[in-house]
């Protein structure tokens, strides 16, 4: 590795200067026309991560995810397939900001000494990206780099997020016993399609289910997994809608999960027939959102919430059915915007225990590690279920005493590959809950009647300052700035069943505050209140 050659090549992809980069909760994520230095650092910066790792395979992966089709954003993946290690986070600030090609190139050798790692060792490296047309650009600047570090690289093309984080953990766990997959994108849609099958152990899924997928990369890999399944032996009868990739501006415009979920509305462009089956990806396919139109009471959106506790309930009677119920411990992971019925149900009905981190799915993930069966979910419909090594065990090796042990075990066993291990994946959420509703023979509004949720408000607040709003409590408290809280907590108490909290937004300049309580005006109002004692 030669420093005249990163400096060299560093030139080529110059930072927009007088701005500070931070590698936030989706990695770094801006307009496009900003990200052409940040991507080359972000590969510099992978070029160390997989020395470090002993040569393991890193992944890139360049999306803004539900942005706007104007901005992209770029974000490294571990190699077990989960998001980078947050101690790396700093030094992948550190590292887009340095202030010139030289004390670029001087940090990076800095980094290597600091963390002892040994740069004429081999270093791997896997793309993706989603389907803006920025993003051609950016793997050059990413290729770039690491052709100037002798990186093998390797470039996906255009994939979801999930794909992405399968690939990954593919080929760091090849022609080991813990393989996940053929190291391929066919591989992914084989895994899932024969998990299909065996997840429905011959029950049939019943009605059309309409996917909205944003203009994104959901559509065309839908599509294409479409390819790979056979309808007569499932019954899925999938339409895939907003799928013009061709057309960039129409990406995610007035569209998508995150369109549905903030507008609580159907897509601007589709008017479901009451009773149709509906859902949204988002546009790098790692969230989703279920609704219907009700003929006598409108618009139903099945957020993440809902989608934790349809997976929960289902898993959790399996768990029983199977016999490891004294064995296995499940637990359910959600952030403070999960609607106080949400928690409720699951804690007192499903009797399944509750923890909250704070947003952003790493939070969440890494607090689902430490459950054999870990339910994940944000609000917003990002969310998976992890399963331990000796879940996925004892689902194999149990010898089952009944029929219906033997069903409930196989049923897991299915689930285990179905569902995708690395991180919220839209598409195989998307198949886990028509599996569910399959086996529980539900229509969506039997989904819908497991609870009532709480009506709700989320507003955001112009701040001078977001930085000064610092929370404790996984968010759902503010320590600073002082009193606020005393503040919030006295406005609360005016409300029967509420809660309201604020905090700084980690993807924009803003504060968010949230607020629920036992009527839609008395959640609008404690919302506003509360944002003006924020403003
Ligand atoms: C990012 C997070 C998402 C979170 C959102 C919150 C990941 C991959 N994505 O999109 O999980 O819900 O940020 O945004 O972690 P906010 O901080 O602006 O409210
Ligand atoms: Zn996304």
């Amino acid at each position: 590795m030669d420093r005249d050659a990163i400096i060299s090549a560093s030139k080529k992809h110059d930072i927009v200067p007088g701005r500070l980069y931070k590698y936030g909760t989706a990695g770094f994520r801006m307009n496009a026309d900003l990200l052409d230095g940040v991507t080359f650092r972000v590969g510099l910066l992978s070029a160390l991560r997989s020395r470090k790792l002993n040569g393991q395979t890193i992944g890139v992966m360049i999306t803004a995810s539900h942005n706007p089709a104007v901005d992209n954003g770029v974000k490294i993946v571990d190699p077990m397939g989960d998001m980078l290690e947050q101690e790396w986070e700093v030094h992948a600030t550190n590292l887009v900001n340095a202030p010139s090609h030289e004390e670029l190139a001087e940090y990076f050798y800095k980094l290597a000494d600091s963390l002892k790692i040994d740069l004429s060792s081999p270093g791997k490296v896997i793309a993706g990206r989603d389907t803006r047309p920025s993003g051609k650009t950016l793997v050059t600047a990413l290729a770039d780099s690491l052709a100037a570090t002798n990186t093998t690289y390797v470039d996906y093309k255009i994939l979801t997020t999930p794909q992405l984080h399968y690939l990954t953990r593919c080929v760091n766990t090849a022609g080991t016993p813990g393989s996940y997959g053929e190291v391929s994108e066919t591989g992914y849609y084989k895994k899932l399609v024969e998990a299909l099958y065996r997840a429905l152990r011959g029950r049939k899924i019943s009605g059309k289910l309409s996917v909205d997928c944003a203009n994104g990369v959901g559509g065309p890999k839908l599509s294409e997994l479409l390819k790979h399944h056979d309808p007569a032996k499932t019954g899925l009868d999938i339409k895939v809608v907003n799928d013009d990739v061709l057309r960039p501006e129409v990406l995610n415009l007035d569209c998508g999960a995150d369109y549905v979920k903030t507008r609580q509305r159907a897509p601007a462009n589709i008017k479901p027939a009451p009773g149709d089956r509906w859902c949204s990806l988002d546009g790098d396919a790692d969230r989703l959102m279920y609704y219907w139109v009700d003929p006598d009471t409108g618009f139903f959106m099945l957020d993440g919430d809902r989608i934790a506790t349809l997976a929960a309930s289902f898993i959790a009677d399996l768990i029983r059915t199977a016999g490891l119920e004294g064995q296995l411990r499940t637990g359910l992971i959600q952030t403070a915007y999960a609607n106080g019925s949400s928690t409720k149900y699951v804690e007192q009905h499903l009797q399944i225990p509750v923890v909250c981190t704070p947003t952003g799915v790493k939070h969440l993930h890494h607090a689902a590690c430490s459950y054999d069966i870990g339910v994940y979910f944000e609000a917003n419909g990002h969310g998976t279920v992890l399963f331990s090594q000796d879940a996925l065990q004892a689902f194999k090796t149990k010898e089952p005493q009944s029929p219906a042990q033997k069903d409930a075990l196989e049923t897991l066993s299915a689930l285990g590959d179905l569902i995708n291990q690395t991180v919220g994946d839209a598409i195989s959420d998307m198949l886990m809950v028509e599996v569910i509703l399959a086996h529980k023979a539900w229509t969506l509004r039997d989904w819908a009647m497991t609870y009532q949720d709480l009506p709700n408000r989320l507003v955001r607040v112009e701040v001078g300052n977001k930085d000064l709003f610092r929370t404790t409590d996984a968010e759902r408290r503010l320590s600073h700035p002082e009193h606020c809280q005393d503040e919030i907590d006295k406005v609360v108490k005016k409300y029967t069943n509420a809660r309201s909290f604020a905090r700084a937004s980690g993807t924009e300049n803003a504060c968010r505050v949230y607020a629920e309580a036992a009527t839609r005006s008395e959640a609008d109002e404690l919302a506003n209140k509360v944002a003006a004692i924020v403003k």
